[in-house]
């Protein structure tokens, strides 16, 4: 069966995805990359509870989106997990199951919405700059009230990792980098 190149607009986003989490530059992600270096900041920016939150998330995303049993992962090897996006029927559910245990990490005072604070925080333990989180913020603020609520942070995340074309959840993980 032949098979389309995955869309551009797709890829920068997965692209991005990848500059952001290959903390070393070395070309690859590692375990250390992708699950060690934000867990070890979240105990500082979010604190135990929410930083075992994240590593039961971001261990999970490994296995199922990163490396799976590898210990590294290429550009290429993540392509491929994520290009379910044009295959699997159930990749939407699994990718919500996901941002649904990243809302409960980023949401740190558990009263169901996301604030400017808690965002910039989180982002803060993958390496973005404070100052580059208030757009994407407003971008994931679909209704407008000041406030991510969950179905908005889902929302974006499921855009991010699956829309082809430009909208707002392009900045669910801070500013494109690639
Ligand atoms: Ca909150
Ligand atoms: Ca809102």
């Amino acid at each position: 069966m032949a098979s389309a190149p995955p869309p551009y607009y797709w890829l920068r986003k997965l692209r991005s995805y990848f500059v952001l989490n290959d903390r070393d530059l070395d070309g690859v992600i590692s375990r250390e990359d992708f699950v060690d270096y934000p867990v070890n900041r979240a105990k500082t920016f979010l604190g135990e509870t929410k930083a075992k939150d994240l590593e039961i998330l971001l261990s999970q995303g490994w296995t199922d989106f990163i490396g799976g049993d590898n210990q590294t992962a290429t550009f290429d090897a993540i392509i491929g997990k994520f290009a379910r996006t044009f295959t699997d029927p159930n990749f939407s559910e699994v990718n919500t199951k996901m941002a649904e245990l990243m809302f409960t990490a980023v949401d740190i005072n558990n009263d169901n919405m996301v604030t400017l604070e808690e965002y910039t925080r989180v982002l803060e333990c993958f390496g973005v700059h404070p100052l580059s989180v208030k757009p994407s913020f407003e971008a994931l603020d679909a209704n407008k009230d000041g406030l991510i609520s969950k179905e908005e942070f889902i929302d974006a995340a499921l855009q991010y990792f699956q829309c082809t074309c430009e909208s707002p959840g392009a900045l669910f993980w801070g500013p494109l980098r690639a």
